[in-house]
């Protein structure tokens, strides 16, 4: 019996911290004083005379945090065991995630440019949605779903996650989508129940002619099946010859098979990549195989939450291990190391890095030791889901982020820490999942903010532009692992215009200059006025740094003599640029 599969196997559903936001307003007197080597004592005198008042001693960076009063600055720098005084920059705790994707496909720098999405109808055919998550607050959606199920409902989590990929809103909290909660939503369930198990070619077909009576320009399919649908495609072809443009998952069993409706080819079949833009080992590669956009380890919008972490007063984005069991546990947070073996860590919560040995056997090392519960960070950037498989664990286990646990590690070591993986059914969650289902949403959510900068333009003309702009990876030219490669909004969206767009305004006020010589290359400090939007670093017209975050300053090391100019543009643009500036 043929099946029509969900294009995502793994789930599982995070909690999602607010934001820790205090009342309190940063300290513009506070200030890092930088001592010469073996100065210390010097320093610590010269601050104290200044009336100064110390917050932390950072030995290794021979440093010290200390308030001091305004006048007492200059004379603190001019004393010769001191090296520099900055300023000690604030940090936030953020309470709004830009999940990686987003950056890589260039969102954040085409919304810039004021094409949002707005206008632009995108339909989802999935599992419904959670109309009333907290991420899609103001979200423009409506939706069909056939007698006895609602649209505006998702029952096993599916179809929410990707439309917050297209959507989510840019607020104050959960994610940002590709659109920032611009585009319209059409949404059609063809997936329900606990498992969102199956559907039919003629359910899709069905439900592709509704995205287009219901005046969507781009449909999204985080869907597919092995076997060709004769009805199915002229569905398909004939949507296409009527303006729509559809984009579907290329599959997710790592194999050159084709999947369908993604391998018609009036349909965009998408791959997916990693935060290092190399393609998934479940990606499906095959001819038909168009672009590639993020799709593993994609944090996105979840209709529950599963699992949950406090420490102290602050929360954490975290998901319960596949099969772990539904508990709540408190105790002091400790340092576990890679949970190789059983320490002494009785009624405490225990962090784990990911490696070397299993979960589950990581989780039998915690409660041998008298652990209560084991969280196991990623050893890598970002989180991710994992599973027990069959080894029995009693207490609860759940995964979360590499930058959390390092975090936690630094900080929080000693409070106390509650873990639970009892579910929340009615919550706006957020979960990290893999699969090329998460990457046909970001590719749907780039084509309709592309589409909204030029709304008069043709399905074709849409796709064109995204193909011709892509960037190449893999072997050189078209592959079919990455089709033509990895998604870029911006330059599609140039590109599409024609360059009669008006260019928006760069990256403005940069200046270079030179600081010296560190082991014979010359240290030059880039400053300019930040922003939100991801840049890239030029020297001499030669890249530099790509997609950095835009926080108004970057140090050059180079080699030699001679001029160096130095512009900062949005990520992706070259157009959209600061003036030059020089450096002898
Ligand atoms: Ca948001």
């Amino acid at each position: 019996m043929q099946q029509r599969k969900l294009a995502v196997a793994l789930c599982a559903a995070l909690v999602f911290s607010a934001s820790l936001v205090s009342a309190a307003q940063p300290d513009p007197n506070r200030v890092i004083v930088k001592y010469k080597p073996g100065a210390k004592s010097q320093a610590q005198a010269a601050i104290a005379a200044a009336g100064g008042r110390v917050h932390l001693q950072l030995d290794p960076q021979s440093a010290i945090a200390v308030t001091l009063p305004p006048a007492a600055l200059q004379g603190l720098r001019n004393n010769p065991s001191i090296e520099f005084v900055e300023q000690d920059a604030p940090r936030y705790p953020l309470g709004q995630v830009v999940p990686y994707g987003i950056n890589t496909v260039q969102a954040p720098s085409t919304v810039a440019t004021g094409a949002d999405g707005t206008g632009i109808t995108v339909c989802v055919i999935d599992s419904g949605i959670k109309a009333d998550h907290e991420d899609f607050a103001g979200v423009a959606m409506s939706g069909y779903a056939s007698s006895g199920q609602t649209w505006n409902t998702d029952t096993c989590g599916h179809g929410t996650h990707v439309a917050g990929t297209i959507a989510a809103a840019n607020n104050t909290t959960g994610v940002i989508g590709v659109s920032p909660g611009k585009v319209g939503l059409y949404i059609v369930k063809v997936f329900d129940g606990a498992s969102c198990g199956y559907s039919y070619a003629s359910s899709v077909s069905d439900a592709a002619n509704r995205c287009a009576s219901a005046g969507a320009r781009v449909i999204n399919m985080s869907l597919g099946g092995s076997t060709k649908s004769v009805t199915e495609e002229n569905a398909f072809n004939s949507l296409n010859s009527n303006g729509v443009l559809s984009i579907a998952a290329a599959g997710n069993a790592g194999t050159s098979a084709l999947s369908y409706p993604a391998s018609y080819s009036s349909v965009m079949s998408v791959a997916a990549t990693d935060s290092n833009n190399v393609v998934a080992t479940f990606s499906q590669f095959n001819s038909q195989v168009e672009i590639a956009a993020p799709g593993v380890g994609v944090l996105s919008t979840y209709p529950f939450v599963d699992a949950s972490m406090t420490v102290g007063s602050a929360s954490f984005i975290v998901s319960a291990l596949e099969g772990s069991v539904q508990a709540t546990a408190s105790g002091g947070l400790v340092n576990g190391g890679l949970c190789t073996s059983a320490g002494s860590w009785a009624g405490k919560v225990v962090l784990c890095e990911r490696g070397t040995i299993s979960f589950a056997d990581k989780l039998n090392n915690v409660k041998a030791g008298g652990g209560v519960a084991g969280a196991i960070y990623n050893n890598v950037a970002g989180g991710f889901t994992g599973t027990l498989g069959t080894v029995a664990v009693t207490i609860p286990g759940i995964s979360m982020s590499r930058e959390d646990g390092l975090a936690l590690i630094a900080n929080s070591l000693g409070l106390t820490a509650t873990v639970s993986t009892v579910p929340n059914s009615n919550a706006s969650g957020y979960a990290y999942l893999d699969g090329t289902s998460m990457a046909t949403p970001h590719t749907a959510g780039s084509a309709a903010i592309i589409w909204s900068a030029a709304p008069t333009k043709t399905n074709l003309q849409v796709r064109n532009a995204m193909n011709s702009t892509a960037r190449d990876l893999g072997a050189a030219g078209r592959d079919n692992y990455y089709g033509n490669g990895l998604v870029q909004t911006l330059a599609a969206t140039e590109a599409l215009l024609g360059g009669g767009g008006t260019p928006v305004a760069g990256p403005s006020g940069l200046t270079a200059s030179n600081s010296g010589t560190v082991k014979g290359k010359r240290q030059i400090n880039l400053g300019w006025t930040a922003g939100t939007v991801t840049v890239d670093v030029y020297r001499n017209s030669t890249k530099i740094a790509s997609a950095i975050n835009n926080v108004g300053s970057y140090k050059d090391s180079i080699g030699g003599s001679g001029t160096l100019t130095y512009k900062v543009c949005n990520a992706g643009s070259t157009t959209s640029c600061s003036a030059n500036a020089t450096v002898n």
